[in-house]
């Protein structure tokens, strides 16, 4: 009897520490109930990214939004309700674009296996294959992901570190999420593709402290250019993030960072931590170039942060709405 008893508390404090571990994800998991599902998604992520190539980078991006808030669930896909409004609609989710290409992929999976697979998982997977056909790295995603029902735009505010944040307070957002100093550094590498808005630095170039100052983190060389494509109040012009090779996936980005041309506070920023500035200079020089490897285990890591398993949430039928 009372072993029966620490058998049973054994197994459940394994079986929660195992939920807030991610761990009820795993490779294979559709391989009865969809076993086409990751081959679905490659070709229609192929399909829409040939179509509009600049698309890869936000598909990316929006995982990355998706598992900051909530956890990986599928929350950043839904649609406003009537008084409320989603994260999509908050302020760091301005610039968030391909939510159609989202939808379009799931419909097309619906249709080969109708209730089955969870909208986070779709995104998990087409980021990792938008990051592939940008020749960046492969991973194995581990899958078994459910759809939350709450989507809110207060939290993504809260959740999301903005393009201002320093490094201790990247550091602090990154280590809520239970990612460390490395994955920041790692998943910061992102930002070796895509574009940003001018109004996402601007202050950087021309009112940095309040006195009409330049950021003094940027070389000046890098300032003069960039104020010439971004006027102070400029809100939709696009400036590429690793200039030259904006469209892949390559260690380029540390490379800019280095040579203190981040774009954002946060990508200048991690020249000011010991551990993250040393990884910055050995991807920037090394020709044996660990990055990929190293990106392919954060995101891993990334898409289990909070996630819903087992009969937690929904197996969503539209991704912009709840069932
Ligand atoms: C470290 C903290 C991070 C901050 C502060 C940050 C901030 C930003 C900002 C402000 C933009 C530009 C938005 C715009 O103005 O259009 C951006 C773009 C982007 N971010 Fe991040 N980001 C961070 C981490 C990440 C991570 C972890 C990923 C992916 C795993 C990611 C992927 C991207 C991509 C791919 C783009 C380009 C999007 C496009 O081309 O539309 N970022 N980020
Ligand atoms: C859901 O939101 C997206 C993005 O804001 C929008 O394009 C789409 O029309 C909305 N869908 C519906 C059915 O309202
Ligand atoms: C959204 O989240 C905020 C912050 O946690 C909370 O105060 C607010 O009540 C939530 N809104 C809704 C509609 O649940
Ligand atoms: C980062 O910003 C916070 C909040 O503004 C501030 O308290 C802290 O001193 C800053 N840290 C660094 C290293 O700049
Ligand atoms: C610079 O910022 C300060 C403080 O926020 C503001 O008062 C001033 O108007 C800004 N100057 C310009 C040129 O935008
Ligand atoms: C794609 C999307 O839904 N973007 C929204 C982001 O938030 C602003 C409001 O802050 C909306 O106007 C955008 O439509």
């Amino acid at each position: 009897m009372a072993f029966t008893k620490h058998f049973l508390v054994i197994f459940v404090f394994l079986a929660i520490f195992n939920i807030c571990n991610g761990q009820g994800l795993k490779l294979g998991f559709y391989k009865k109930t969809c076993p086409s599902v990751e081959a679905i998604v490659q070709k229609e992520t192929a399909r829409i990214i040939s179509a509009a190539p600049t698309l890869a980078a936000p598909l990316l991006r929006m995982h990355f939004h998706d598992c900051f808030v909530r956890g990986c669930d599928g929350s950043v896909l839904l649609n406003a309700t009537n008084n409320n409004p989603a994260e999509k609609d908050s302020i760091p989710n301005q610039s968030i674009r391909g939510f159609e290409s989202i939808d379009r992929v799931k419909s097309v999976v619906e249709k080969q296996c109708p209730g089955v697979v969870s909208c986070a998982d779709i995104l998990a997977l087409v980021a990792r294959d938008a990051t592939l056909l940008l020749k960046g790295p492969f991973w194995k995603v581990p899958l078994g992901r459910r759809d939350g029902r709450v989507s809110n735009s207060t939290e993504a505010l809260f959740n999301l570190p903005p393009p201002f944040f320093n490094i201790t307070q990247l550091k602090a957002s990154f280590a809520s999420k239970g990612l460390n100093t490395k994955d920041l550094v790692v998943l910061s590498g992102s930002h070796t593709i895509g574009t940003s808005h001018c109004s996402s630095f601007s202050s950087r170039l021309y009112n940095f402290t309040g006195v009409g100052d330049t950021d003094p983190a940027l070389d000046s060389n890098y300032v003069t250019n960039l104020r010439r494509k971004c006027s102070p109040t400029d809100t939709t012009t696009l400036v590429e993030m690793d200039p030259g090779s904006f469209k892949t996936f390559d260690e380029g980005y540390y490379a800019q960072v280095a040579k203190r041309r981040g774009l954002f506070t946060s990508d200048s920023a991690l020249l000011a931590d010991r551990k993250t500035n040393a990884y910055v200079r050995l991807q920037a020089t090394s020709k044996g170039s660990t990055f990929f490897k190293d990106f392919a285990k954060s995101m891993v890591k990334m898409g289990k942060i909070d996630v819903l398993t087992g009969n937690q949430g929904e197996i969503r039928r539209t991704c912009a709405f709840v069932n």
